[in-house]
Parts: C-alpha cells; sequence; structure tokens
C-alpha cells in the first residue's frame, strides 16, 4: 500500500514526547529560532503531542525524495534558473506529498474504520526528524539534516498519525558522520553550531531569505552570496549525497544569460502578481517584498549592473526595501 505511493522508505514510531526534546529545549532557551517565534509557543505542545492527538499511539513515519523534485515546475524557469534551494525548484510539498500522505490516509482507513489517522508534514508542532530517527530511518547529521544511510538527506518527512500500535521494525541507526566536518566548514554563515548537531536558526541563509520579516544586517546580506531562496550548501558537501543523486545529473542551476531577467521580473511585478504567479511553490511563503528584497541582496552580491533601471524604477512603499534599494545601487557604483 505504501510502495504504491512512491515513497522513498518508511518506519513506524510511537508518538510520545521526542528523544531530543532536551535539544529542543536548549535551542529555544538559546534563542537559536531568531524571529520564528512560533517554534517558543510550540515547545509544550512538542514536548507532550498526545495533548492535541489524543488518539495517537503511533506514527508511520514517509520519507519523500526531492532529487530530483517530484512536482517539478518547469514553467516558472525563475525556480530552475535562480539559486533557489532544490526543495522549492518544484510545487509547495506541502500542498501534493501532504495530498498523497492523505490518501493512503484514507485508504488505510478503508481498511481499518474504526480506527483514527491523520497526515501531517511540516504543518504541526510535531519534531518530525525525531520521528524519522526514532523509525529507524536516518541519522541527525553535523548540518543537523535527517540523513538516510542510502538515500542522503533530500528527502522531505512526513508522519501519518494512527490510533494503531505499531512496533518499529527497524533499530536506529547510530551516527555515521564520523570525523567528518566538511558541512561545518562550507557553512558560508556559520550557521551549525559545531559539536551540537543543530543551527543558529537566526544565520542561516534559508532563514534570512525565507523565514526573516525584514532586512538582513549588512554583514549576513554578503553572506548569502547567490542564493535567492533558502540554501543547500551543508547538503551539497555532504559525502553522504554524493552516490545516491548523481550530482552531476541534477547541476546547479544556470544562472548567467537570464538570472538578471528573472530578477528583474521580481523587481517589476506588484506583490500580487507575484504571489498568484508562485502560489503553487514554497517562494510564496517569502512574499512579495521577501523576494524582492532576496533579488536586492543577491544583484548587489553579484554586482548585476545591468539590474540598474529596474532598481531605479521599482516601485515600493515598505521603508525597509527603499533603505535596501539605496545600499544597493551604492554597492553597484562601487
Ligand atoms: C524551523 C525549521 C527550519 C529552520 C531551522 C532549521 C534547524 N535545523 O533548526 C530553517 C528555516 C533554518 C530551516 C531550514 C531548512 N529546512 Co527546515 N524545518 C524547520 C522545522 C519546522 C522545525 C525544525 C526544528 O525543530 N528545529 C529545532 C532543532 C533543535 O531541531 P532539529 O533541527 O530537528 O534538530 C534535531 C537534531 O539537532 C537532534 N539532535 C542534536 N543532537 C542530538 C543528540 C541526541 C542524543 C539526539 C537523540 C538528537 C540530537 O535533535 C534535534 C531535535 O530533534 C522542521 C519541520 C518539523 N516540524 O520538524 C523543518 C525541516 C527540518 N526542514 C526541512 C528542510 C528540507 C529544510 C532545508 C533543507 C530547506 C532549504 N534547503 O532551505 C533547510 C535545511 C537547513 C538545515 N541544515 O537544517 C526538512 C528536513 C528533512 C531532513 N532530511 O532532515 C523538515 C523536517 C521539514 C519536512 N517535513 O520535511 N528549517
Ligand atoms: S542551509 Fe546554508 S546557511 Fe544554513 S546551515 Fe546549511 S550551509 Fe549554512
Ligand atoms: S557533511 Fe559530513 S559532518 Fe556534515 S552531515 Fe554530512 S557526513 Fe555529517
Amino acid at each position: 500500500m505504501i510502495k504504491n505511493k512512491s515513497f522513498l522508505d518508511f518506519g513506524f514510531a510511537p508518538f510520545e514526547q521526542p528523544i531530543s526534546i532536551h535539544v529542543y529545549r536548549k535551542w529555544i532557551d538559546n534563542q537559536h529560532q531568531g524571529e520564528m517565534e512560533y517554534l517558543k509557543n510550540h515547545l509544550p505542545l512538542k514536548e507532550s503531542p498526545q495533548q492535541y492527538e489524543t488518539q495517537a499511539k503511533s506514527a508511520i513515519v514517509l520519507l519523500k525524495q526531492y532529487l530530483p523534485h517530484p512536482y517539478p515546475t518547469d514553467n516558472l524557469p525563475l525556480t530552475q534558473q535562480t539559486n533557489v534551494a532544490r526543495y522549492a525548484r518544484g510545487e509547495d510539498y506541502h500542498l501534493r506529498f501532504q495530498k498523497e500522505m492523505s490518501e493512503l490516509a484514507e485508504s488505510m482507513k478503508t481498511v481499518f474504520p474504526k480506527e483514527y489517522f491523520s497526515a501531517h508534514t511540516d504543518s504541526h508542532p510535531i519534531m518530525e526528524r525525531d520521528l524519522a530517527y526514532k523509525a529507524g530511518l536516518g541519522w541527525f547529521g553535523k548540518n543537523s539534516m535527517m540523513i538516510h544511510p542510502k538515500h542522503g538527506s533530500f528527502f522531505f518527512i512526513g508522519e501519518i498519525v494512527t490510533s494503531l500500535q505499531l512496533e518499529s521494525q527497524n533499530p536506529t541507526i547510530p551516527d555515521r558522520c564520523g570525523t567528518c566536518t566538511r558541512c561545518i566548514d562550507a557553512c558560508p554563515t556559520d550557521a551549525i553550531i559545531p559539536g551540537e548537531r543543530v543551527l543558529n536558526a537566526s544565520q542561516c541563509i534559508s532563514y534570512l531569505t525565507i523565514e526573516k520579516k525584514g532586512v538582513p544586517e549588512e554583514s549576513q546580506r554578503r553572506k548569502i552570496g547567490e542564493w535567492f531562496f533558502g540554501c543547500d550548501i551543508c547538503q551539497t558537501v555532504c559525502p553522504w549525497n554524493e552516490k545516491p543523486f548523481q550530482f552531476k545529473k541534477n547541476p546547479e542551476p544556470q544562472q548567467s544569460a537570464d538570472l538578471s531577467k528573472h530578477l528583474i521580473e521580481i523587481l517589476l511585478s506588484s506583490n500580487k502578481e507575484i504571489q498568484r504567479k508562485y502560489a503553487i511553490t514554497p517562494l510564496a511563503r517569502a512574499r512579495g517584498n521577501g523576494l524582492k528584497r532576496n533579488a536586492l541582496i543577491v544583484i548587489a552580491n553579484l554586482k548585476l549592473r545591468d539590474c540598474i533601471d529596474a532598481i531605479n524604477s521599482m516601485h515600493t512603499e515598505n521603508e525597509d526595501l527603499l533603505k535596501l534599494r539605496d545600499w544597493v545601487l551604492v554597492e553597484l557604483k562601487s
């Protein structure tokens, strides 16, 4: 039943207090969540998830690979031709993967009509990497990614929580990072905290380009480099991703010829137009102003002087963006 849905792998885990809740608590105490206040507010729910999923006893944990992307958006060239993290180079998994799991949950319901099934991915206060670890699907890498021994880390985690009592069939997988520190060495913002297997999320490019509301500080802007949306560096350098995904068949996006054209389109579109066009992709989360901010930062970092006219004609009343625009124009003159 599960294999038919083309999931990468699956396993079962008890739906109870996460074993790494102490790591999460310390992470919040250290304010590594930045402006993502909801992560702090979710702490009590994450400690005892049965509080809101009162019927759930177990989770069926499912992995969905996104390299190559399962729901490609070739009709939206911006998502393929600018430096967008791989998970976002297709339709939003919150919609598509969620739907696949809900269909699976429905079919389980027909087999077990008296039991409870509910499918989630990144939508509930559930520690999903912890669940995947308990289900024996991978280990916590030093970059904090859940890494599967055969498939690397380019996958989403989802779960169908259920009232069925399901025993985990797989043993948990011990650390296989060993002495490697490639991800820590490669991270441009030093967001990975050595020895802790967590990030200071407020430094991570993924956070700065997707979750952060305002404009990052100047030093952070420069470290964002070419990333227009999200970041994959700490996964790209990971040896566990080399073999299974054969990077040569999944080249980095082609940036040269059309990059300025795509960034200019973002600058000159209204926020409504952007929202409409990218609604089916994860890019919608940053909203129009967030994508304009990201475009301006990439333009400054890459010194894309052919964007100057567009920057001057860009229309916005957002004060942060106006200040950023002035900074970018100065950068382009230097
Ligand atoms: C907030 C969030 C972010 C934040 C913070 C990320 C972070 N690492 O903390 C930001 C915006 C930066 C982010 C970025 C990304 N995210 Co995100 N994110 C989340 C979210 C909503 C919560 C993560 C969280 O709780 N962080 C707090 C820390 C403390 O928890 P953690 O990262 O899970 O770390 C665990 C390990 O550190 C472990 N641990 C450490 N030491 C020890 C020691 C022991 C003994 C044990 C047992 C455990 C342990 O315990 C922690 C808790 O389980 C989850 C979805 C979810 N509900 O879980 C998705 C999720 C983690 N994100 C995901 C993805 C795909 C990404 C990106 C790849 C997207 C991108 N390319 O831009 C990047 C990856 C960056 C990275 N290296 O982590 C996937 C990860 C899949 C996987 N294979 O691991 C998830 C699971 C979403 C999903 N449903 O698929 N994300
Ligand atoms: S996603 Fe990028 S910025 Fe974030 S921890 Fe990994 S390498 Fe660093
Ligand atoms: S790059 Fe090395 S240290 Fe980092 S997660 Fe991969 S194996 Fe572990």
